[in-house]
């Protein structure tokens, strides 16, 4: 049993993520993921949208992911791999050199990020698309009042 861990957000869940996901369970037998908790984003400085229940449940329903734990400081990942025998430890390629520590344990990969899609980006796509909503209701609102003040004067 070739046993494969890896750790992230994983807020919005998207392509990337799957993507990762995919590559990392055909490097092995068994996916573990580390889903951060909210307050361990907190040390990460992110904050998510979808709190940690939510994540680590979308996370757990993705096929090629077997076990979920979280993961709550920077300092867990050796006890993580001698305790579920981690054969590989894998990660986006942002990350490249940053566990390089765990390579006295077991193997460490860096995989290509998905290019054009990210948590962050997405957030900011959807405020944008709320604020061009606002924008039209607001042209709209103008319009109408125009033309409510023609008919008082009519
Ligand atoms: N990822 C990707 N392609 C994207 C976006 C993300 O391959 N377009 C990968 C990242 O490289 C990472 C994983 O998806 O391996 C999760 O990304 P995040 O949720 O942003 O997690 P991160 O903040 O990188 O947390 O201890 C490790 C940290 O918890 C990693």
């Amino acid at each position: 049993m070739k046993t494969v861990l890896t750790y992230g957000t994983f807020d919005i869940f998207h392509v990337g993520h799957l993507r990762l996901f995919r590559r990392l369970r055909e490097i092995g037998d068994r996916l573990i993921v580390g889903v951060s908790t909210d307050e361990f984003n907190t040390v990460k400085g992110k904050r998510s949208l979808m709190p940690y229940a939510h994540r680590a449940e979308i996370v757990a329903g993705v096929k090629y992911v077997d076990l979920v734990i979280p993961e709550s400081s920077w300092d867990q990942k050796i006890d993580d791999v001698k305790n579920h025998a981690v054969a590989v430890f894998g990660i986006g390629d942002d990350w490249t050199g940053e566990f390089d520590f765990l390579k006295s344990y077991c193997e460490v990969v860096y995989l290509p990020r998905t290019h054009n899609v990210s948590s962050s980006s997405l957030k900011r796509l959807s405020l944008a698309l709320d604020q061009t909503i606002l924008e039209r209701l607001a042209e709209a609102q103008a319009v109408l009042s125009d033309l409510l003040g023609q008919f008082k004067d009519d």
